[in-house]
C-alpha cells in the first residue's frame, strides 16, 4: 500500500526518552524542539517506563488522537501498561513509556518467536536484553496495530541503539507498512574490545565477529543489534569514524552520518557567559576551599580549574591518558616554577557508600569559619561605630583617635577564631576521592593515581579531585549542577581511545569553554575538519592515530601546559572564539542530516510517490539560512548551507530532493509555538 508521505509520523524509540543514562538522552532532549518546530504533534518518541524519571519529567495527558488511542487501548486490554504523555522539556515532545514489567507474561513467547524468526538467541538472565526484546516487541505491537488504525499517513519508525532495535527486524519481517531507520551510537563490539588492550583501529578489517562477541558473552546483542543494522531501510551512525566501525564490525555501510547537535541557547547580551563562568567559578572556589581546608598554600586567583567527566568507561573515555598527562605537567610546573596551579576533576560515577567524612568536615569547618568571620565582623563594625560617634573621639579635631585592634576584637571573639582556626587544622593530605569506594583498593582511577603519586601535596602544583558521582545542585558539597560546574571551569580534558562522538566537548565549546578531545573522536574529526587553527578557538585535539601512546600522552601534557601559561585576558579572548563556534553545533544545522535520513527511508519504501512531480518534498520552501552569526575563520565547505558535515555521500545521493528547501515551518523554531 503506498501511504502519503508528506506529512508523515515520526516514532523515536530509545531506552532514554525521559530517563537520563548517557549521551543518547542528551540527543533526544536536544534535538526535541527543531523536531517538534518540524513535526508538531506527529511527532512521539516511545521508551521504557522509569517511574522515578517519568514521576519527574513527564506530564500525563489524555490520548486525543483517534488512531493512536484505538492502539494504545487495544494494548491495554490485553494487559500492556503505558503511560502517555508531555515531556516536561523544551519543545515539550508527546511521549509513550511502556511499562516493561507489564509485558513480562510475554515474554518468553516473543523470546520464542526471536529465534524462531531472526535466529537470535535470548538466553536466561540478562536482564538488559530480556528489557531490549520486551520493549522491542511492544513497539512492534504498537506500530502493527496503528498501521490498521492509520492507514493514510507514512509511518517513520527511528530507533536509536540496539537496546532499542529489536522492532526493526520485526517490522521487516511481519511487513508492518512503515519504513525504518536505525541509528548506532557506538558498537558493542567496539567497546567491548577498545576497553580491552587491543590494537582496535588497526585491526577493525581482521577481527572475527561472531567470535569476539561469544569470547565476551555478548554475542546474543550481538545479534540484535546486526540485525537491526541490517533490516532497517536506512541505517546511520553518529560520526565517519563509528561508519567505518560499523562497515566492519557489522557488516553494513551506513548510508550516512547523523552527527550529534546540541541545542544552543543565545544570550541577550554577548559577555553573559563570561559573566556566568566567573559567578559559577567562584562556587567552585567555595569547595576548593573546603576540600583542601588547613592546607591551601595556593592562590585561588592562580588556579585553573580541569576536568574528564562522563560515563567511567576507564580507557575508552581516556582517563588513563589524562592521568598519566596531569602527572607529567605537574612535573613540568614545578620544574619551570610556574606560579600558576591547576584543580583537575574527574567526574565518573562508579560504586560507592557514602562522602568521606573528610570531605564532609572539610566543608563544615570552612561553613563554620566563614560564619564566624561573619558574626566577628559585624561585632567590630558595630564597636567601630560605636567608638567613631563618641563624642569625646570627635571633639578635638587635632587629635582623633582611632580604635585599636584590642578595642574591637574582643578575648572572647579571639577565642572563637581560634577555635574555628583550630579546627582547620589535618595531619593528612586533603583526599583525592570525595567518596568512600565500594572497592577502593581495585579501583583503575585511584590506582594510577596512586601509581603516578598525586597525592595533592603542599608541593603538587597539579591537585586532583575523583568526584565519582555525577553532579547536582542538591549535592551536600559541591552544589552544583553539571552545567553549571563546566561553566566555571577553565577547560575540559576528553582525550577518548573510542568515542563515537563525544557530547561532553561539545557542551563545552557552546557554554564558551575550550576543551581537549582527540582524532579519534566523531566531535574532534568534524572540528578537526571544519576549523583551520582549532587551538586558537580553544578545540585541541590529540592525535591518538599517527603517534605512539607515549607521545600522544606528552603532546596532551603539551596542551594543558600551554594552556597554563596563557593570561587572564588570553584565556577570556579564547573563552569568546570558543562560544563563537556554537553555530556549528547548532540542532538548526545538525537536524538537516536527520530529515535526510528521514527523506530516504520514505524514498525507499514508497518509490514511486518520488517520481511524481511536485512532491511536496521536492518543491517548494524557502533556504535554510546561513547561520546567524559566522564562525571566526573555520573553512566554510558548505555552500549556500544546503551541505552539512555529516554526509557519507549517499544519502546525498540517493535523494534527488533539493535539502535548500528544508525548513522549519517556514519560519525556523519558535520557542512559544511548542510549549
Ligand atoms: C554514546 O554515549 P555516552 O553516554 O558514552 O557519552 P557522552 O557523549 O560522553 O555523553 C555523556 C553525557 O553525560 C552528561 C553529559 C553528556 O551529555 O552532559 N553528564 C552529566 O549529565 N553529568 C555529569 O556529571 C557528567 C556528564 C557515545 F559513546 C558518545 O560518543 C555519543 O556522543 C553519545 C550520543 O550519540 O552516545
Ligand atoms: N571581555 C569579556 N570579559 C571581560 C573583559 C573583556 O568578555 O571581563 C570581552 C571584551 O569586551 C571583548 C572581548 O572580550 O569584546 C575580547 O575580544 P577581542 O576582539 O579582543 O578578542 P577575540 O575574542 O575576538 O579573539
Ligand atoms: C570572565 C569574567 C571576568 C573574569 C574572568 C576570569 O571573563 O567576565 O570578570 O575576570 O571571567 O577568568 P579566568 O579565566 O581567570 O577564570
Amino acid at each position: 500500500m503506498s501511504r502519503q508521505t508528506e506529512n508523515h509520523l515520526l516514532f523515536e524509540v530509545a531506552t532514554e526518552v525521559a530517563n537520563r543514562v548517557g549521551g543518547i538522552y542528551s540527543v533526544l532532549k536536544s534535538k526535541a524542539p527543531v523536531t517538534v518546530a518540524e513535526y508538531r504533534e506527529r511527532y512521539t518518541l516511545i521508551g521504557p517506563l522509569n517511574h522515578r524519571s517519568a514521576s519527574v519529567e513527564v506530564e500525563e495527558l489524555p490520548v486525543q488522537n483517534e488512531a493512536l488511542k484505538a492502539t494504545l487501548d487495544s494494548m491495554q486490554s490485553r494487559g500492556i501498561r503505558y503511560l502517555y504523555g508531555r515531556w516536561l522539556i523544551e519543545g515539550a515532545p508527546r511521549v509513550i513509556l511502556f511499562d516493561i514489567g507489564s509485558a513480562v507474561p510475554y515474554l518468553n513467547e516473543w523470546k520464542t518467536d526471536l529465534w524462531g524468526l531472526a535466529g537470535i538467541p535470548s538466553p536466561e538472565g540478562d536482564i538488559e536484553t530480556n528489557d531490549a526484546v520486551m520493549l522491542g516487541y511492544l513497539t512492534a505491537w504498537f506500530l502493527g496495530e496503528l498501521c490498521c488504525h492509520e492507514t493514510q499517513k507514512a509511518i517513520v519508525l527511528h530507533a536509536h541503539e540496539w537496546l532499542a532495535g529489536v522492532a526493526i527486524p520485526l517490522c521487516r519481517q511481519r511487513k508492518i507498512d512503515c519504513t525504518t531507520i536505525f541509528t548506532t551510537h557506538a558498537t558493542l563490539l567496539g567497546r567491548y574490545l577498545c576497553a580491552g588492550s587491543v590494537d582496535f583501529y588497526n585491526n577493525l578489517d581482521k577481527f572475527d565477529v561472531d567470535y569476539e562477541a561469544g569470547k565476551r558473552g555478548i554475542y546474543h546483542r550481538y545479534c540484535i543489534e546486526r540485525a537491526a543494522a541490517h533490516s532497517a531501510d536506512v541505517f546511520t551512525t553518529v560520526s565517519h569514524i563509528t561508519a567505518y566501525e560499523s562497515e566492519h564490525l557489522l557488516k553494513r555501510k551506513p548510508d550516512g552520518v547523523l552527527p550529534n547537535g546540541l541545542n544552543v541557547v543565545k544570550f541577550q547580551a554577548v559577555h553573559e557567559f563570561q559573566n556566568l563562568h566567573a559567578e559559577k567559578k567562584e562556587k567552585i572556589n567555595e569547595f576548593v576551599r573546603g576540600h583542601f581546608y588547613g592546607q591551601l598554600n595556593f592562590k585561588l586567583e592562580n588556579t585553573l580549574y580541569f576536568f574528564i567527566a562522563g560515563r567511567y568507561e576507564y580507557r575508552n573515555k581516556g582517563v588513563d591518558f589524562f592521568i598519566e598527562a596531569l602527572a607529567r605537567l605537574n612535573h613540568k610546573l614545578k620544574s619551570v616554577n610556574s606560579d600558576m596551579n591547576v584543580v583537575a576533576f574527574i567526574i565518573m560515577p562508579a560504586a560507592t557508600k557514602s562522602y568521606t567524612v573528610d570531605t564532609l568536615r572539610g566543608q563544615a569547618v570552612i561553613k563554620q569559619l566563614e560564619s564566624t568571620i561573619k558574626d566577628v565582623q559585624g561585632l567590630m563594625g558595630k564597636r567601630l561605630f560605636e567608638f567613631c560617634q563618641k563624642p569625646n573621639n570627635t571633639q578635638n579635631s587635632a587629635q582623633i583617635e582611632l580604635p585599636s585592634l584590642d578595642d574591637l576584637l574582643r578575648p572572647a571573639d579571639r577565642v572563637n577564631l581560634k577555635r574555628r582556626m583550630f579546627a582547620l587544622k589535618r595531619d593528612s593530605l586533603p583526599p583525592i576521592v570525595t567518596h568512600n569506594m565500594v572497592d577502593d583498593a581495585n579501583d583503575p582511577i585511584l590506582n594510577q593515581i596512586r601509581s603516578c603519586q598525586l597525592f595533592n601535596t603542599s608541593q603538587d602544583k597539579v591537585k586532583i579531585i575523583f568526584h565519582p558521582e555525577f553532579l547536582n545542585s542538591s549535592n551536600p558539597v559541591l552544589p552544583l549542577d553539571y552545567d553549571e560546574f563546566v561553566r566555571g571551569c577553565h577547560l575540559g580534558v576528553f582525550p577518548s581511545y573510542y568515542e563515537p562522538w563525544g557530547y561532553t566537548p561539545a557542551e563545552c565549546t557552546v557554554m564558551g569553554i575550550p576543551s581537549i578531545t582527540t582524532n579519534l573522536s566523531g566531535f574532534g574529526c568534524y572540528m578537526e575538519d571544519l576549523i583551520e587553527n582549532s587551538e586558537d578557538y580553544g578545540i585541541y585535539i590529540v592525535d591518538r592515530r599517527m603517534k605512539g601512546v607515549d607521545e600522544s600522552i606528552d603532546q596532551l601534557c603539551q596542551q594543558m601546559f600551554d594552556f597554563t601559561q596563557k593570561s587572564r585576558r588570553q584565556r577570556i579572548n579564547q573563552r569568546n572564539r570558543v562560544e563563537r563556534l556554537s553555530d556549528l553545533l547548532d540542532w538548526k544545522r545538525m537536524g538537516l542530516e536527520y530529515v535526510k535520513a528521514r527523506a530516504l527511508s520514505l524514498r525507499r519504501a514508497y518509490p514511486d510517490q518520488f517520481k511524481q512531480p511536485g512532491n511536496p518534498f521536492d518543491s517548494a520552501g524557502v533556504k535554510i539560512s546561513r547561520p546567524l552569526s559566522v564562525p571566526g575563520s573555520p573553512r566554510d565547505h558548505y555552500v549556500n548551507g544546503a551541505m552539512t558535515p555529516g554526509d557519507l555521500g549517499t544519502l546525498q545521493e540517493s535523494n534527488d530532493t533539493d535539502y535548500l528547501n528544508w525548513t522549519l515551518n517556514n519560519s525556523g523554531y519558535e520557542e512559544e509555538d511548542v510549549t
